[in-house]
């Protein structure tokens, strides 16, 4: 457990000021390549980035602020994303250009008992957990939505899956001795808007889901310190969550005696409450609430849509799955357009949080071949047949389908 580098006398620099030193840094790390999202109506195509602020190669989404995707093939490897292909997105671009880890401190304030501004020290020094569990921007897939809607136009590659080490929030909030008229916990982080009216980015989670044990406040991801865009050098981890309220750089933890009414929770993130948040384009009168939960989700990731394989030869696939707010119950494939299903096998399980590893074979036969993939949860939750939607491209989570022409 305490092998990871977590230096706290590390400081992380930008080269330049904040703001403008990330896109200076994002047209020099600028590669010719290019990559094909295959998004409907052919706009998925986008630069791959190879140096973007201690990234590996990336889908370069946006510059200002980083909203870099991971490629898919990364998911193929393991079913831990390294930190330097995990997935980036900020709100804002007004980014600090540098952060010590010597004076940096973690306020606990509002309504508890004692202000706490805790340095990194103190919270190294309290009881360590870890936990491996999925971190999905709402958006992931985005990009597939028919109609389009706007936003992030994100192919599959919004998420990754990662060890976190850090402390629980419910210790931390014990510290400071949470007072009865608690009803949430509200999240800053040391990112700021780029407008003056612009509303800083923060999220808050009930006072009961803060203290039930699992929220951590990570400070290393796969046994090394955060990644600078990954949330350097706090982050909250709410398992099973959105990503949404994993608020990165985290610096101020406010405990409210009232509910949290700022534009994060009040007015953007909001789904409707309908099953798999879905409605009609137009729809109007739907009652919507703040986007909560992961639903179950599962890839193929060793075979592309639309590959060449040989016919009469059995076809070795793998892939992951996530069951989203629980774990992996099945996964399941069909070839016969989803009447017939078969259960894949499920490899080790790292943590209910967690991707999966899957593997199967399937006999394809001359011509396309359509090979669906399904994950049910252990509450039973399966991925739908039919895509969802909703005007903010949020929790998708329909079977995906990838075709094989085999000759
Ligand atoms: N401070 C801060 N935390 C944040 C955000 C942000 O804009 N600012 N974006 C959230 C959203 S919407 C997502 S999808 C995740 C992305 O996490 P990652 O960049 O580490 O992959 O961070 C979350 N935490
Ligand atoms: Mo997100």
């Amino acid at each position: 457990m305490r092998t990871l580098r977590v230096e706290t006398s590390r400081r992380h620099f930008l080269t330049g000021a904040s703001a403008a030193g990330i896109s200076l840094i994002a047209s020099r790390a600028f590669a010719d390549e290019t990559i094909d999202l295959g998004l409907p109506d052919g706009v998925g195509t986008r630069p791959i980035v190879k140096n973007y602020l201690g990234k590996g190669p990336m889908i370069l989404q946006r510059t200002r602020p980083p909203l870099l995707e991971t490629p898919f093939e990364v998911f193929d490897k393991d079913i831990i994303t390294p930190n330097d292909q995990f997935y980036v997105r900020w709100h804002w671009a007004n980014l600090p250009g540098e952060i010590n880890a010597d004076t940096f401190r973690l306020a606990v304030r509002g309504q508890v008992n004692t202000t706490l501004n805790l340095s990194l020290k103190e919270l190294l020094a309290m009881p360590a957990v870890e936990t491996v569990a999925v971190n999905q921007c709402s958006g992931n897939s985005r990009g597939f939505f028919q109609p389009r809607v706007a936003g992030g136009e994100w192919a599959n590659g919004s998420m990754g899956n990662a060890r976190w080490t850090g402390v629980r929030l419910k210790d931390v909030l014990d510290k400071a001795g949470v007072k009865a008229s608690a009803t949430a916990v509200r999240f800053n982080g040391l990112d700021e808007p780029v407008v003056p009216d612009g509303p800083d980015f923060m999220k808050s989670l009930s006072i009961d889901h803060a203290r039930a044990g699992e929220v951590m406040i990570a400070y290393a991801m796969n046994g090394e310190q955060l990644p600078y865009l990954n949330g350097f050098p706090l982050r909250l981890v709410v398992p099973g969550w959105y990503a949404t309220y994993w608020v990165k750089m985290l610096n101020d933890i406010e405990v409210l005696d009232k509910p949290d009414d700022n534009f994060w929770m009040a007015k953007a993130y909001l789904i409707p409450d309908t099953p798999h948040a879905s409605m009609k384009p137009g729809e109007t009168g739907i009652k919507t609430v703040p986007i909560n939960q992961m639903v179950p989700r599962s890839f193929v990731t060793n075979v592309k849509n639309g590959a060449t394989v040989s016919a009469g030869s059995p076809l070795a696939l793998r892939g992951i799955a996530f069951g989203g707010n629980t774990s992996v119950r099945k996964v399941e494939l069909s070839t016969d357009g989803g009447k017939a299903w078969r259960e894949a096998k499920l490899e080790i399980d790292a943590g209910k949080y967690s991707f999966r590893r899957w593997t199967a074979a399937i006999s394809p036969t001359k011509g396309a071949n359509q090979i669906l993939v399904r994950c049910t949860n252990s509450d039973d939750s399966a991925q739908p047949m039919e895509a969802n939607w909703n005007p903010s491209g949020f929790m998708r989570n329909v079977v995906e389908a990838t075709t094989v022409t085999a000759s």
